[in-house]
C-alpha cells in the first residue's frame, strides 16, 4: 500500500495532488450495505469493502456530531481499506508536505477534517502516517484511530471514547481461579487550536476498575503492583480512577516538524509501546498481557513531563517522570516525584508500520523493593492494515542491582470482515516474582515461562457511535519443570461482552 500511494504521488507531481491522485475513486458497486446512507462529497465511499461507507456525511458546519467520521478523502483503488475515511485530509501520502492539511484546510475548513484522528491524535499528528496511541506513543494509521462520540463548542473539538468490559473467566491449576470482572475505561479529548502552528489537547481517562477487588482479576502468570501490602501473583491489579490527566501541546515548526510538550500529573512517558489497552492487536485479548510490567505499566504514571520532536518519518522524545508504580489505593492521586526518565525515538516510514526503541531509568518502580531501581529498553513493531493489527516487542528489565529479565510478546487481531475477528497472544518473560513468599524457597528466583492465547470476538455496531463486542478465548502456559506442579495444566478460558463508545480498529 505504501508502496502504491508513494508511486502514485511520484506520478501526479506536486504534492497538492498527490492525495487525489492516491485515491481514485473507484465504481460504486450495488452491494454496498451502506451506500445508501453515503452522502456527498465522498466520491468513493463505496468500494465494495469499504464498511464505513455509511458513515460519511457532510461535514456539519457547526454543533455536536456523533461518531462520524468526517473526511472527504477518497478510498484507495486496490486496497480494502476501511479506514481511508479516517485519514485526515493532510494525510497520508508520503510525498505531502505534512503541514498541508492541517495549517490550512484543518483551520479554514474545520469541518473537513478526520474528527476521529483529530480528537485523539491531533491533527497534527496523524497526518504523518502514524496516530496516537496512548500518552505519546505511536501506532500506524492504516490500522486505525480512535473514534468516539464527537462534540465541538467555541473553537473545542471534544470526543468521548471509551469501554465498559464484562468478562468471566476460568484458569485452572493450583494457582487459577474463577472471577467476572467488569474492565472499564473512558476518555474525554478536547482539541483546540491555539493558532496556525499551535494546537492543544486537554486529555482525562478515568477507569472504575478500583470497583473491582484490590486483588483485580486472575491472570496466571502475571505479577505485579499489591494488595493488601502483598504483592499480586497470578493476577491483573485493578486500574487507577485516574489513568490520565494531561495535556499536550503541538508547535510546528517549518514545513516537516513539530515540537510536542506533554505532561500532566497522571500520564504515560516516552517509554514502551502503546498500553495493551490501546492498540488495536489487543483490541479484544480479554486479559492484561503477563508482560505489562515489561512493556507498558508506565501507562498510568503519577508524574510525567515530555518532550519530542516530530518529523514525517520520526519522533525523539525524552521524558522525565515518577518512576514509583500506583500504589494500591486506587481512587487518589500519588505523589509526583519526578525522580526517573526516558527516552524512546519511534520510526514511522509508512502508515502501515511504527517502529519503537526506548530506554528509561526508573526509581524504585516496586514499593516492595526499595532501594531497587530498574533500567528498562524496549523495542516494538506494529504493522498494520485496515484488517490486520500486529505487534511484536522486545523488553529487558535490568533490576540494579539484581537480574536480567527479558520478554517477548506477539500478538495480532484479524478483523476478517462481516464483524468476525480472530486474535492472538503469546508472550514469554523470564520472572523473578512468582514466589513472593520470602520463606518460599523458590523466592527472587527466575523462572521463564510462556502463554499463549488464541480467541474468536464477533462485533457488532448498534446505535452509533457505540458497538458490542461478543467473544471467547483460551490460553494456555508452559511454565519450566520445578514450578510444574505449582502451576498444574495451568490452562484456562474467558468469555467475555465488549461494549464500546467509539472504537479504535476496523469494523
Ligand atoms: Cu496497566
Amino acid at each position: 500500500m505504501f508502496t502504491s500511494l508513494l508511486l502514485a504521488a511520484v506520478a501526479a507531481g506536486p504534492a497538492p495532488f498527490a492525495q487525489h491522485a492516491a485515491h481514485p475513486a473507484p465504481t460504486p458497486p450495488p452491494a454496498d450495505p451502506h451506500a445508501g446512507h453515503a452522502m456527498p462529497p465522498a466520491p468513493a465511499q463505496a468500494t465494495p469493502t469499504d464498511p464505513h461507507a455509511g458513515h460519511r456525511s457532510t461535514p456539519p458546519a457547526t454543533g455536536p456530531h456523533i461518531g462520524h467520521r468526517m473526511a472527504p478523502v477518497a478510498t484507495q483503488p486496490a486496497d480494502p481499506d476501511p479506514h481511508a475515511a479516517h485519514r485526515s485530509s493532510g494525510s497520508p501520502a508520503p510525498a505531502t508536505d505534512l503541514h498541508a492539511g492541517h495549517a490550512t484546510q484543518a483551520t479554514v475548513d474545520h469541518g473537513a477534517m478526520d474528527h476521529g484522528a483529530m480528537g485523539h491524535g491531533g491533527m497534527r499528528m496523524s497526518d504523518a502516517g502514524a496516530a496516537y496511541g496512548s500518552g505519546t506513543a505511536l501506532l500506524p494509521l492504516a490500522g486505525g484511530t480512535m473514534t468516539g462520540a464527537h462534540a465541538a463548542t467555541g473553537g473545542w473539538s471534544l470526543m468521548a471514547h471509551g469501554y465498559a468490559w464484562v468478562v468471566t473467566t476460568e484458569q485452572s491449576g493450583p494457582r487459577g481461579d474463577d472471577m467476572s470482572f467488569v474492565q472499564s475505561m473512558g476518555m474525554l479529548m478536547a482539541d483546540h487550536d491555539l493558532s496556525d502552528t499551535t494546537h492543544l489537547q486537554l486529555r482525562a481517562m478515568m477507569s472504575l476498575e478500583p470497583l473491582m477487588s484490590r486483588r483485580g482479576y486472575p491472570n496466571l502468570l502475571a505479577t505485579g503492583e499489591t494488595a493488601f501490602g502483598v504483592p499480586l501473583v497470578d493476577r491483573q491489579h485493578p486500574h487507577d480512577l485516574f489513568m490520565e490527566l494531561a495535556a499536550r501541546l503541538e508547535v510546528a515548526i517549518g514545513d516537516n516538524s513539530r515540537l510536542i510538550l506533554y505532561g500532566g500529573p497522571v500520564g504515560e512517558p516516552a517509554l514502551g509501546p502503546a498500553a495493551f489497552m490501546h492498540r488495536v492487536s489487543a483490541r479484544y485479548l480479554p486479559l492484561a498481557p503477563i508482560t505489562h510490567h515489561w512493556f507498558d505499566s508506565t501507562h498510568i504514571t503519577y508524574g510525567v513531563a515530555t518532550a519530542g520532536w516530530r518529523t514525517r518519518t520520526w519522533q525523539i522524545e525524552g521524558s522525565v517522570f515518577t518512576g514509583r508504580e500506583p500504589d494500591e489505593e486506587r481512587w487518589n492521586l500519588d505523589t509526583p516525584r519526578f525522580d526517573s526518565w526516558s527516552v524512546r525515538a519511534s520510526w514511522t516510514p509508512s502508515p502501515n508500520l511504527v517502529a519503537q526503541f526506548s530506554h528509561a531509568r526508573l526509581k524504585e518502580p516496586e514499593a516492595q523493593h526499595p532501594g531497587e531501581d530498574e533500567r528498562r529498553t524496549t523495542a516494538s513493531v506494529h504493522y498494520a492494515t485496515p484488517r490486520i493489527s500486529a505487534t511484536v516487542a522486545w523488553s529487558l528489565k535490568d533490576r540494579v542491582p539484581g537480574e536480567q529479565l527479558p520478554a517477548w510478546l506477539v500478538e495480532a487481531n484479524w478483523s476478517a470482515g462481516g464483524g468476525h475477528n480472530l486474535f492472538a497472544r503469546g508472550e514469554r518473560v523470564s520472572n523473578d516474582e512468582l514466589f513472593p513468599d520470602h520463606d518460599d524457597p523458590l523466592h527472587d528466583r527466575t523462572f521463564r515461562v510462556a502463554r499463549g492465547e488464541l480467541g474468536y470476538a464477533y462485533r457488532l455496531s448498534l446505535a452509533e457511535p457505540l458497538n458490542l463486542a461478543l467473544g471467547g478465548s483460551a490460553f494456555a502456559t508452559a511454565v519450566p519443570r520445578a514450578i510444574e506442579r505449582t502451576y498444574g495444566d495451568g490452562l484456562g478460558w474467558s468469555l467475555f461482552a465488549k461494549l464500546t463508545l467509539g472504537d479504535i480498529g476496523a469494523r
